[in-house]
């Protein structure tokens, strides 16, 4: 077609000169994409972290009916978002600014999600991946579980989400009010053995209800929040490495005795600890878990998945000191 005349009728729409465009052979697109652009680069200095971006994200998940617009309302202390007794009332992530005490969050209320089968559901369908998406964004997680529901596999399929992605994650196990001491009892054991998993989440007793919990909730969110982004210096992470090394050394594989050297921080949101040294392909899954629980406890990492990695080769840091020369 001939652009011009294509585009003409739509000059009447009066929002500036149209771009006649083929998506299937690209004709037009490079232009198309100056012009949405323009400008941007200019304007880079907003992408300079804003308050929002400061404020750590706390997603609010858990599956259908759990209470998690309930909670929202319960913390922000008026009704924002709408709560009621029906599976589905959340159909998109809701993200809210809440202060608290002293501190800034963005608070993401979710739509919640079930398993059939092999995919995770919500009631609307195409809810699912926006809520996936919402723990992707956080940097922690609150697993809302209901303690007048089996904590079923739903539960620890979210849960198994949420540690293989990486978050910081606080278990809160809602509608506490008005149960007995069995009750409560079976829930307890229930969030032992269903979420063993996740032994390092810090697990809270809470009615969204009628505000009881929420406070202590907070305080768990905020140490979870600082375990994901904390800054392990390298000297103090390889002070501890040689330590924990010299309390109980790796185990041989075979001839070989992997040789642990010195570790710095690979990543934040989840920490990540990188080892460096010799022949470490040989180290035992065992050993690298004693290593995680080392450096967790060291450095107060709770409410945090840890990733240890391992490096064989040469030191960078010696590299860096010879390409000076
Ligand atoms: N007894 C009791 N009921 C609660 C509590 N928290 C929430 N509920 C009730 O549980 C029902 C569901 O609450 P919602 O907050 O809408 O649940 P949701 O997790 O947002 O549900 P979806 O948006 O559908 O995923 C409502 O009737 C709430 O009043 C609680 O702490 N105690
Ligand atoms: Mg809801």
């Amino acid at each position: 077609m001939d652009p011009d005349i294509a585009v003409a009728e739509f000059h009447a729409l009066g929002l500036g000169a149209p771009h006649a465009i083929s998506a299937a052979h690209g004709e037009g697109v490079h232009a198309l994409v100056e012009a949405a652009l323009a400008g941007t680069l200019e304007r880079a200095p907003a992408l300079a972290p804003t308050a929002e971006e400061d404020a750590p994200a706390v997603a609010i998940v858990g599956r259908p009916n759990a209470g998690k617009s309930t909670l929202v309302n319960a913390l922000l202390g008026e009704e924002r978002v709408i709560a009621f007794d029906q599976p589905g009332t959340t159909r998109d992530p809701i993200r809210v600014r809440f202060r608290h005490g002293e501190r800034e969050y963005v608070l993401i209320d979710t739509a919640g999600l079930r398993r059939r089968g092999r995919v995770f559901e919500t009631i609307e369908k195409f809810s699912v991946v926006k809520t996936l998406q919402a723990i992707e964004s956080a940097n922690v997680a609150i697993l809302l579980l209901d303690a007048r529901q089996d904590i079923a596999d739903q539960d620890a399929h979210i849960a198994g989400f949420i540690a293989e992605r990486g978050r910081a994650v606080v278990v809160a196990v809602n509608k506490w009010d008005g149960l007995d001491d069995y009750a409560r009892e079976q829930a307890k054991r229930a969030v032992r053995d269903r979420l063993a998993f996740l032994s390092y989440a810090r697990v809270h007793y809470i009615s969204a209800l009628e505000r009881r919990g929420l406070a202590a909730l907070m305080r768990s969110v905020d140490d979870a929040y600082a375990a994901a982004m904390a800054r392990l210096p390298t000297p103090r992470l390889t002070r501890h490495l040689i330590q924990a090394v010299a309390k109980q050394p790796p185990p041989r594989d075979g001839l070989v005795r992997p040789k642990l050297r010195y570790a710095h921080q690979g990543g934040t949101n989840p920490p990540v600890i990188v080892v460096h040294g010799n022949r470490l392909d040989a180290v035992a899954p065992g050993y690298r878990r004693y290593l995680e629980g080392s450096f967790r406890d060291a450095f107060g990492l709770e409410g945090t998945p840890l990733r240890v990695e391992f490096r064989t080769g040469r030191n960078p840091f010696a590299l860096r000191g010879s390409n000076r020369r």
